[in-house]
C-alpha cells in the first residue's frame, strides 16, 4: 500500500461526548410550544395543555375541528369528524378485516375512491400479520387511540414554517394519537399534493400512499415489510403493561426547527480553527453506535423522504426504527438551505436488517435508553438534506460547496456539544462524493466545535482514506479557512480541466506539500 494509506489509530469512540455528559443542559426549561402541562410530569401524570382551538394557516388543521360550510339543506349533515368516528367505531368489534379498514378510510375520503388502493395492506394481512401481531386486536386499540384526539390534543399545534425558529414538545402518547390518525388518513387538506395546493410545501402525512398499489411486486413486499415495523410500533404504544418500566413510551419528544440567517453563517474564508477529533470505522451504524451523540439523518428537504411511499434508505429506515419521527411530517415545512430539524428524545421500537431491497423487520427493540428530566430519551437526531446531484460533476463548484458547508453547519451548531454521528451523507441516493462530503462535514464540525464519529458503511478503503486525510490535515495544521481555499482551488481546476479525473485527496496532499516519507 501507498504510505498515505497507513493511518495511525483512530480517536477512541468512548472518548466522544454523549448527551448524558450534558444532563444539566437537557434539564433546562423547555422552550417553544409545549403540548402538555409540565407541572404534573414529575408525578408521572401527563395532562394535555389547554388553549382555545384554532383552525388557521399557522396551525395543523386537526380533523375534529373541521367544519363544513353551512348547508342550506334542512336535513342534519354530520360533521366530517362524526362521519370519521362512526366509520372507525365499526372497526372496534374485533372482527374487522383489512377490507373493513379500507371501507372505513374511504367513507371520509370519498373523493379518492378509485384512486387509492390498499394492496400493501392486504399483502400484510394475508402474509405477515399472524406472525407478528393479531391485527383483530390491534386495530380496535389503534382506533381508540385515534379517537382520543380531542381529549389528548388540546393546544393548537403550530406549523414549523420556513425561516422561523420554533419548537414543539409533545408526549409520546400524543404522538401515537396523531400517528393513529395519520394511519386512518383522517387529516383534512393533506391529500392534495399538487404544486400550488395548500400543503404543497409540506410532506404528506396520511398513510394512504403506504398502503397503495405498486406495479412492481417487489415493492409491495417492501411496503408490507414497512407495515410490520409500523404495526409493531402501534402494538407497543397501545399496550397496557410493559415487561420493563424503562421501555414504557410515557415520555416527551421535542421537535425543533433551526434556521440561521445568512448574516450569521460562518464566513468560511475566515475560520481559523483546526479540525476536531475524528473516530472513523467501516463497522457500526449511526443509529446504534451513535446513540447519545447528535445522529445525522441523511434527509430529504421534505422530512422523512419516502417513508410513506417506497423509499427505503438511511432516512426511511431510521424513521421506521423510530416511527415517532414520522409525526414531524405533520408540521414541518420543507427545509430551506439554512435550516434543519432537530429531534430530541424519540424512542427506538424496531430492529431491522438489510437496506433498500433487502430491508427486513427483525423484531422488537426494547429501548432502555436513559432519559432527561423531561423524560426525553437520550437520543438526538438532526435532519439535514444534502443537495441531490443529478449530475455529480456539479458538486465541486464554489456555490455548491458553500451550500453543503452551511447546511452541515446549521445541523451541527448549537449546544450542548455532543459528538456528531454521521457517515456518507448525501452520497447514496443523492450522488455525492464521500471524500468531499467527509471534508465538508469535518469543516462544519470544527466550526461548530464538535468531535465526530464517522461510520463508513462497510467501506474499509474509504474509512482508511478519510482517516489518513484527517491525520495529514491535523499534522500540517490545515485550518478550516485553508481547507476552504483548497476546496475552491480544486473546484476551479476541475472545471478548467473539464472535469479532470484528479482525486481530491491527492490534490490536497500535493498542494500542502505533503511528503509521503514524513
Ligand atoms: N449508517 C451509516 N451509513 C449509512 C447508513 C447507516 N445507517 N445507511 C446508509 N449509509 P442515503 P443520501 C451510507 O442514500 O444520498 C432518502 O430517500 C451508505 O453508504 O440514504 O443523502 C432521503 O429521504 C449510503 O449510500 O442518503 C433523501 O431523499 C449513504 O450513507 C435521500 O434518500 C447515503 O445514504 C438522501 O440521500
Amino acid at each position: 500500500p501507498k504510505p498515505w494509506m497507513q493511518p495511525g489509530p483512530t480517536h477512541p469512540i468512548q472518548a466522544l461526548k454523549k448527551m448524558e455528559n450534558f444532563s444539566a443542559e437537557f434539564n433546562k426549561n423547555l422552550t417553544g410550544c409545549v403540548m402538555i402541562d409540565t407541572t404534573y410530569l414529575q408525578q408521572g401524570v401527563i395532562v394535555p395543555y389547554e388553549r382555545t382551538p384554532v383552525w388557521d394557516s399557522q396551525h395543523v388543521k386537526l380533523p375534529h375541528l373541521y367544519t363544513r360550510p353551512q348547508s342550506h339543506n334542512k336535513h342534519y349533515v354530520p360533521s366530517r369528524w362524526e362521519v370519521t368516528c362512526h366509520a372507525l367505531h365499526k372497526l372496534t368489534k374485533g372482527t374487522s378485516s383489512i377490507g373493513d379498514v379500507e371501507t372505513a378510510i374511504m367513507s371520509y375520503n370519498h373523493s379518492y375512491k378509485g384512486k387509492w388502493t390498499f394492496d400493501a395492506l392486504y399483502r400484510y394481512g394475508q402474509r405477515l400479520h399472524t406472525m407478528d401481531n393479531n391485527l383483530h386486536l390491534l386495530i380496535p386499540k389503534m382506533v381508540e387511540r385515534a379517537l382520543e384526539l380531542p381529549a389528548l390534543i388540546k393546544r393548537p399545534i403550530p406549523l414549523l414554517r420556513q425561516q422561523q425558529y420554533q419548537a414543539i414538545t409533545m408526549s409520546q402518547q400524543q404522538i401515537s394519537c396523531l400517528l393513529a390518525n395519520a394511519f386512518f388518513c383522517t387529516f383534512p387538506h393533506r391529500n392534495d399534493t399538487k404544486p400550488g395546493s395548500e400543503y404543497a410545501n409540506y410532506p404528506t402525512i396520511n398513510f394512504s400512499s403506504l398502503f397503495a398499489n405498486e406495479k412492481d411486486p417487489e415493492r409491495i413486499k417492501q411496503k408490507a415489510e414497512k407495515l410490520r415495523a409500523i404495526f409493531h410500533y402501534f402494538n407497543t404504544v397501545t399496550k397496557e403493561s410493559h415487561d420493563q418500566e424503562s421501555e414504557k413510551p410515557d415520555g416527551l419528544v421535542t421537535f425543533e426547527r433551526i434556521c440561521i440567517p445568512e448574516a450569521k453563517l460562518p464566513d468560511w474564508k475566515k475560520q481559523k480553527m483546526p479540525l476536531r477529533n475524528l473516530h472513523i470505522s467501516s463497522e457500526g451504524s449511526i443509529e446504534k453506535e451513535g446513540t447519545g451523540m447528535l445522529q445525522v439523518d441523511f434527509a430529504c428537504k421534505y422530512i422523512g423522504g419516502g417513508v410513506l411511499k417506497s423509499g427505503l434508505v438511511q432516512e426511511e429506515i431510521l424513521f421506521l426504527m423510530s416511527p415517532e419521527l414520522i409525526v414531524a411530517r405533520l408540521f414541518t415545512e420543507k427545509l430551506a438551505d439554512n435550516e434543519c430539524l432537530r429531534i430530541t428524545g424519540p424512542q427506538m421500537y424496531n430492529l431491522t436488517s438489510g437496506y433498500s431491497k433487502t430491508f427486513t423487520w427483525e423484531g422488537p427493540y426494547n429501548d432502555r435508553t436513559k432519559r432527561d428530566m423531561w423524560k426525553r430519551r437520550y437520543r438526538q437526531i438532526v435532519a439535514i438534506d444534502a443537495l441531490d446531484f443529478k449530475n455529480p460533476k456539479e458538486q465541486y463548484t464554489k456555490e455548491n460547496i458553500k451550500r453543503e458547508l452551511n447546511k452541515a453547519f446549521v445541523g451541527f451548531s448549537g449546544n450542548p456539544k455532543t459528538a456528531i454521528a454521521t457517515g456518507n451523507w448525501g452520497c447514496g441516493a443523492f450522488n455525492g462524493d464521500p471524500k468531499l462530503k467527509a471534508v465538508i462535514q469535518l469543516m462544519a464540525a470544527a466550526a461548530a466545535e464538535r468531535d465526530m464519529a464517522y461510520f463508513a458503511f462497510k467501506n474499509k478503503h474509504l474509512a482508511m482514506e478519510i482517516q489518513r486525510m484527517h491525520e495529514i490535515l491535523k499534522n500540517y495544521n490545515i485550518t478550516v479557512d485553508k481547507l476552504y481555499k483548497l476546496l475552491k482551488d480544486f473546484g476551479e481546476q476541475y472545471t478548467r480541466e473539464h472535469h479532470s479525473s484528479t482525486d481530491l485527496y491527492r490534490f490536497i496532499r500535493e498542494k500542502i506539500g505533503y511528503k509521503s516519507c514524513l
